[in-house]
């Protein structure tokens, strides 16, 4: 065991709890034990969401929006304090690389709680004036916390997906019951203790470890006494927490899967579309779900676009998360290597051309326990492809040519996904008309992952159901309800 190895335990109302029934947090970059997650059993989530409950009618429910927001700076203060610690934790529990856990993940964890702890006072309400044969009648609008919010989050992105809904469910004055992926119950852990240290009141904040299906998953989406779901994860899982909340008619938000794709247009500016397009496929080892996974090509510039990107590809540096420059960590899991193996084979059947990768490197040390694979590039795929059609979730893309606008348009929307898509050229002009014909949630131009936390983030189709982010944010945490006056 390493000298890492821990006990992740849950806090619940204030106070952390061991349980008897624990399983290994498996490190992916060497197969080690680094610790013992305490699974919580549904009766400890239960009393998490009775916590919950309390907790609107002691102190938090009688905090001021400046007050919270106050809080929500202490905590980023707390994790700021702790950075390192944070880095080390999602380091460990991902086998990314220790640059972008810095660069990317925590400092995004302290952004998402400075960001919202300051939106949240510009939550505004609306007022009409009617005549009616009483009288001039005034309606106005006023801004409650749902109350219990039910937070799922995935591993791709522990720190900064689970964080993103943390902080504008506390800052609108809801308390949260927030069950993190089973892979990554490392920053989590750490944020219940900078939300112990910074005073947040017991029961505002708790956390649930365990699995999803038969697990603290599934206790939390199912029990009776949350008010809202917040979920971010596959739109498999999105499908069944929908039907575990329905009898309640539950407000729900869901951040789902994603194919999304890069065109990369004749007149771009070739060596910023090549770096733009090597990015948005192999980033997070193209474990994020706004990775590009099917990547459009104009015709008189395909041919060198994909020996470009072969280049690129095979010279990306795979490694240990302490490799300086590395670009390639492990994949999550053996688990999740398995699926994205599968898909390399799956793509052989389908016929596909394997322009780089496809295969599991060799390293001669222990890395070679690790969950590594290649990034891979396929190009002479048909559209109908299982492969060009479902997610994979790992750094792999698929290359194909287009002639015009109006056929890369139909072949970005031929997706039951909706999540986001990325455009490479210099004419602005045909940037505006083509992105705006794109059925997803979100389409860079020229570059990639670039987030405004004040704009509404989210898919259409099987990518999700609704947005957040910004006012979107403050619209799914709060509800809204009517006063009409008769003075
Ligand atoms: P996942 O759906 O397997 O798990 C996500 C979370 O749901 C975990 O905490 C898991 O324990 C829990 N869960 C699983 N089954 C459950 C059940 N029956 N009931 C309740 N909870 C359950 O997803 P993942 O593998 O952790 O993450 C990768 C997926 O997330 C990819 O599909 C990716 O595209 C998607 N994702 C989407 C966004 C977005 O913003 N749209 C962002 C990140 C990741
Ligand atoms: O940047 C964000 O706010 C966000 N929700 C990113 C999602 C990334 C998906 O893996």
């Amino acid at each position: 065991m390493s000298s890492l190895h821990k006990l992740y335990r849950n806090y619940v109302d204030g106070q952390f709890e061991q349980t008897d029934k624990t399983f290994p947090n498996i490190s992916p970059v060497n197969g080690q034990e680094l610790g013992q997650i305490c699974e919580a059993n549904a009766e400890l989530v239960d009393r998490a969401v009775r916590a919950a409950r309390a907790a609107l009618h002691g102190p938090w429910g009688q905090t001021s929006q400046a007050e919270r927001a106050r809080i929500l700076h202490a905590v980023a203060d707390g994790i700021e304090k702790r950075f390192e610690a944070f880095v080390d934790a999602e380091v460990a529990d991902t086998g990314r690389s220790r640059q972008q856990a810095r660069k990317l993940d925590i400092r995004r964890g302290v952004q998402n709680f400075r960001t919202f702890a300051d939106l949240g006072g510009l939550a505004g309400g609306e007022c009409f004036e009617m005549r009616t044969d009483e009288g001039d009648v005034f309606s106005y609008t006023v801004r409650k916390p749902h109350g219990v919010v039910a937070i799922i989050s995935p591993w791709n992105l522990p720190m900064l997906l689970m964080t993103w809904k943390v902080a504008p469910a506390l800052a609108c004055g809801n308390t949260v019951v927030v069950k993190p992926s089973e892979e990554t119950p490392g920053t989590a852990t750490l944020l219940a203790e900078v939300m112990h240290e910074a005073g947040v009141p017991p029961g505002v904040f708790n956390l649930v470890h365990g699995f999803g299906g038969g697990s603290a998953g599934e206790a939390l989406s199912r029990h009776p006494d949350i008010d809202a779901i917040t979920f971010t994860g596959e739109s498999r899982t999105g499908s069944t927490i929908m039907k575990a909340v329905a009898d309640g008619v539950k407000e729900v938000s869901f951040e789902l899967g994603g194919k999304n794709a890069a065109v990369v247009f004749a007149d771009c500016d070739f060596d910023k579309a090549v770096a733009g397009v090597v990015r948005s496929s192999f980033t997070n080892t193209g474990q994020v779900c706004l990775c590009s996974e099917r990547v459009y090509v104009q015709r008189p510039i395909f041919d060198r676009f994909v020996a470009a990107m072969k280049q690129r590809a095979d010279a990306l540096e795979i490694g240990s998360p302490d490799v300086d420059g590395l670009e390639i960590g492990s994949l999550i899991s053996h688990t999740h290597r398995d699926k994205v193996l599968s898909y390399f084979e799956l793509a052989r059947e389908e016929g596909a051309t394997v322009v780089a990768g496809g295969e599991v490197p060799h390293f001669g040390d222990e890395r070679d326990n690790g969950a590594y694979v290649r990034p891979t590039i396929w190009t002479g795929l048909p559209e109908t492809a299982r492969c060009v059609k479902e997610e994979i979730f790992g750094p792999v893309c698929h290359i194909a040519p287009f002639d015009t606008e109006a056929e890369v348009i139909a072949m970005v929307n031929d997706s039951r996904y909706g999540l986001a898509a990325s455009v490479w050229t210099r004419d602005i002009a045909r940037a505006h008309q083509v992105t705006r014909q794109f059925d997803v949630g979100i389409v860079w131009v020229n570059t990639w992952f670039l987030r405004d936390l004040r704009t509404p983030f989210g898919g259409t189709g099987l990518s999700g159901i609704g947005r957040e982010g910004g006012r979107h944010s403050l619209d799914f945490y709060s509800s809204v309800s009517t006063i009409c006056i008769n003075p």
